[in-house]
């Protein structure tokens, strides 16, 4: 694949962290596996048990600090360094392992680990600490902080910038995401009807390979440096 395009929209997933060790969703082992999904990933469920929620999250949080990125991270900033047009970053993925990698522009569309959101007043800060002890937020004081992550039935972040950078870009990548959920799993198919090309790179087909132009299957820490190389002309 060349360089011979301008405007470029990436999705990652958690494919890319995988091989940081943080688990997948969807794999044999993964969160789910532990935990399900109506239990700790809805408003419904944090709902009926707070504290749940509140330390699962507390501990994921913590497990950063023992995570580092892979050469796929630090490809995908040398990308946003090196690539003379336009270059959008998307990830589904809460933890901070692209900045880590160098990547200096991520818009995260479900959320950050290393964020609070006061269920009172709203607001959005950064968090590093634990949240089961129930801290005060910040701004108004309340003993009101969750997760500022996207869960099952609320809206993602930043949907509006996401779907311009769709309309308007020529090539669309989607790297290590199941295609299981929505709205990203529907960003292929609004890149291609905006006359993009698109290219899937994943260990495994997605639930929605069929609908990109070319997939690359192989792990990221591979395939990422690879297809940035070239991107780049090397
Ligand atoms: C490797 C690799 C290696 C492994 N190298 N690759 C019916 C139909 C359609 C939609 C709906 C429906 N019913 C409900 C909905 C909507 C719902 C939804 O999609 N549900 C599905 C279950 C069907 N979606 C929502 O509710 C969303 N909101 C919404 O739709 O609002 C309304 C709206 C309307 C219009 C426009 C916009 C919005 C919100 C979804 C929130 C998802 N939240 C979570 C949790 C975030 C916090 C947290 O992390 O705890 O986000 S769920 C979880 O799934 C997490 C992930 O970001 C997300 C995607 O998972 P991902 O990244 O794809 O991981 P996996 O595990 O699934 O896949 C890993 C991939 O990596 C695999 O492909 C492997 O092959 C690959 N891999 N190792 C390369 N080494």
């Amino acid at each position: 694949m060349s360089a011979n395009f301008h405007r470029i929209v990436i999705l990652t997933g958690a494919g890319i962290s995988a091989e940081s060790g943080i688990d997948t969703f969807r794999s044999a082992g993964g969160l789910w596996e532990q935990h399900r999904v109506e239990d700790v990933a809805t408003p419904e469920g944090f709902a009926r048990n707070p504290d749940l929620v509140l330390n699962f999250y507390d501990m994921r949080r913590a497990a950063l600090a023992n995570v580092a990125p892979n050469p796929a991270h630090m490809a995908l900033a040398r990308l946003e360094r090196e690539f003379r047009g336009d270059l959008l970053l998307v990830t589904q993925n809460v933890d901070d392992l692209h900045e880590r990698g160098g990547s200096a522009r991520v818009l995260h569309m479900h959320g950050e680990l290393k964020s609070a959101l006061c269920a009172s007043c709203e607001t959005r800060a950064p968090w590093l600490d634990a949240m089961l002890h129930r801290p005060p937020c910040p701004v108004c004081q309340a003993p009101s902080l969750r997760p500022d992550v996207v869960w099952f039935g609320e809206m993602p972040y930043q949907m509006g910038r996401i779907y311009q950078a769709l309309e308007a870009c020529d090539l669309f990548v989607s790297i290590g995401t199941s295609g299981a959920v929505y709205p990203a799993a529907g960003f292929v198919q609004e890149a291609r009807a905006a006359g993009a090309r698109t290219l899937e790179l994943n260990l495994e087909p997605s639930e929605g390979s069929s609908l990109f132009h070319d997939t690359r299957l192989g792990p990221a820490s591979v395939m990422v440096p690879q297809w940035v190389e070239e991107m780049l002309g090397g």
